[in-house]
C-alpha cells in the first residue's frame, strides 16, 4: 500500500523535523525520480563514477561524481573542492537546471530562501557501500544549509550530534526523501550504514545521493 501512495505524488509528501535546522521531506522527489536520474545518468557520461582515495590511502565504498561550478574530491593530499574532474581533467559537467531548481524548492520548503547551490556531489551505493560519521565543512559558506536527495534502495542514515562519539539516531532514508540541514544542524557528525542489497525498478541493485552544496 505504501508504494501505491507514493506514486500518487504529492499526497505521500510530509515533513518531519530533525532539529531546529533539519527536516527530512519524505517523498519529496518521487514524481520528479525519473528526471532526476536521467539528469544524473547525463552527467555521469561525462564524469564518470570514481572511487577516490581518502588521505589515509584507502578506497571509499562510495563511487561518486559531481556536477557543477566545483567538484567534491578527495586523494592523498586531502579534501577539497576543485573546478575540474581529476580524471579527465575537464570542468565537471553543469548542474542540469531543473536539478537545481528541484534542490531550491526543497531548501525553500524548510525555510531557507535564497539557497544558491554551485555543486552537487553525486555518491553511488552498490550493496555493501557505506559512509563511515562525518562532517561537512570543506564548504566556505558554512552559513548555507545542504540539500540531500536519495533515490534507489533504502539506507540507515546515521544522523549524530555536534562531536564524534555523541549519540547517533538512525533513520531509513528511501526512494525519493530529502534532507535539508543547516543553521545549528549545519555541522552535526552523519553516515550511512553498509546497504543492503535490493532491487530498485529505477536503479536496479543501488542507491544514488545527491547533496548540493553552496561552497561560498
Ligand atoms: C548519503 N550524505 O546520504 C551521504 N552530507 O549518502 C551525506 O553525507 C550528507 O546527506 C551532508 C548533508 C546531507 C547528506
Ligand atoms: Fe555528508
Amino acid at each position: 500500500m505504501q508504494d501505491l501512495f507514493d506514486i500518487n505524488g504529492p499526497e505521500g509528501v510530509w515533513q518531519e523535523s530533525l532539529g531546529s535546522g533539519a527536516t527530512w521531506i519524505h517523498g519529496f522527489l518521487v514524481a520528479h525520480a525519473a528526471q532526476v536520474l536521467a539528469d544524473v545518468g547525463r552527467v555521469v557520461e561525462h564524469a564518470p563514477y570514481r572511487h577516490l582515495t581518502t588521505p589515509g590511502g584507502k578506497r571509499m565504498s562510495v563511487a561518486m561524481s559531481n556536477c557543477g561550478e566545483e567538484g567534491w574530491v578527495s586523494d592523498r593530499a586531502g579534501y577539497r573542492y576543485q573546478a575540474t574532474d581529476p580524471q579527465t581533467a575537464k570542468p565537471w559537467p553543469a548542474m542540469p537546471v531543473q536539478l537545481r531548481a528541484l534542490a531550491q524548492q526543497a531548501a525553500d520548503d524548510s525555510g531557507y530562501d535564497n539557497f544558491a547551490p554551485d555543486v552537487c556531489l553525486i555518491n553511488y551505493y552498490a550493496p555493501g557501500a557505506r559512509m563511515g560519521l562525518h562532517q561537512d565543512r570543506d564548504e566556505n559558506n558554512l552559513t548555507a544549509p545542504i540539500v540531500s536527495f536519495s533515490l534507489g534502495l533504502p539506507a540507515v542514515f546515521i544522523w549524530g550530534g555536534w562531536q564524534r562519539t555523541g549519540k547517533t539516531q538512525r533513520i531509513m532514508l528511501r526512494h525519493g526523501d530529502a534532507v535539508v540541514w543547516g543553521g545549528e544542524d549545519r555541522l552535526r557528525f552523519h553516515g550511512v550504514a553498509p546497504l543492503k542489497d535490493g532491487e530498485h525498478p529505477l536503479t536496479g541493485h543501488a542507491r544514488i545521493n545527491l547533496t548540493f552544496r553552496q561552497t561560498r
